[in-house]
């Protein structure tokens, strides 16, 4: 059975949310970063780790994509067109909104206080304001990449939601009824009971 390390307010939701939209079975154990029990099998401490079988795989991107290509659900077949299309969006919701949350989180609390900027953030949620446009210009349907639910929507749900906590802005009425929408799906509720 898959081990999955790491509180479920972290990125690691995004893990426990594609277990539970794919039916795998896990265990949890929702140890803190930096906590001895996450650098034993993460050096740089941080969160989510997935193990399997004594395998260790870091990093929510790479294992809720490598969990979506083993489990046959949530993702374009690899080698297709629409799974590059996938793809690309993954790669901008984590340039463009990811990276931006993560660096208002390091100058907020996350770096030791004598290297935080906190004059930084303005600049991150005007950024944030136009990764939004550029994400909503990019939506044709119903979900973030082709026409059905993926790994994509799971990172932009995520990130939509963690810019709400931030207070980071999500002007766009689309983007805002969209996340809605991902929030009511079951597995998320499921998965947002264990992060309470
Ligand atoms: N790219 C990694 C980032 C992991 C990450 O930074 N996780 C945060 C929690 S959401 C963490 O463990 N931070 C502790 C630290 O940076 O010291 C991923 O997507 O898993």
């Amino acid at each position: 059975m898959y081990k999955v390390i790491g509180k479920p307010m972290t990125r690691t939701f995004r893990v426990l949310w594609a277990l539970e939209e794919l039916g795998v079975p896990y265990a949890l154990d929702p140890a803190s970063p930096q906590s001895d029990a996450v650098r034993a099998y993460n050096p740089s401490g941080k969160v989510p780790v997935l193990l399997e079988d004594g395998e260790i795989i870091t990093d929510s991107v790479a294992i809720i994509t490598y969990l979506a290509d083993k489990h046959g659900g949530l993702t374009a077949p690899t080698g297709s067109l629409a799974r590059a299309k996938q793809d690309a969006i993954t790669n901008m919701v984590i340039d463009e909104m990811d990276a931006l949350l993560w660096t208002a989180a390091r100058h907020s609390f996350a770096l030791p206080e004598e290297h935080r900027v906190p004059e930084i953030k303005p600049s991150l949620r005007w950024e944030f304001g136009r990764s939004v446009a550029r994400i909503e210009g990019r939506m044709t349907g119903d979900f973030v990449a082709g026409d059905s639910f993926t790994i994509a929507d799971i990172l932009l749900t995520h990130c939509l939601n963690w810019a709400r906590g931030a207070k980071f802005d999500v002007n766009s009425e689309r983007l805002v009824s969209y996340g809605k929408r991902m929030r009511a799906r079951p597995a998320f509720q499921r998965t947002a009971s264990l992060a309470k």
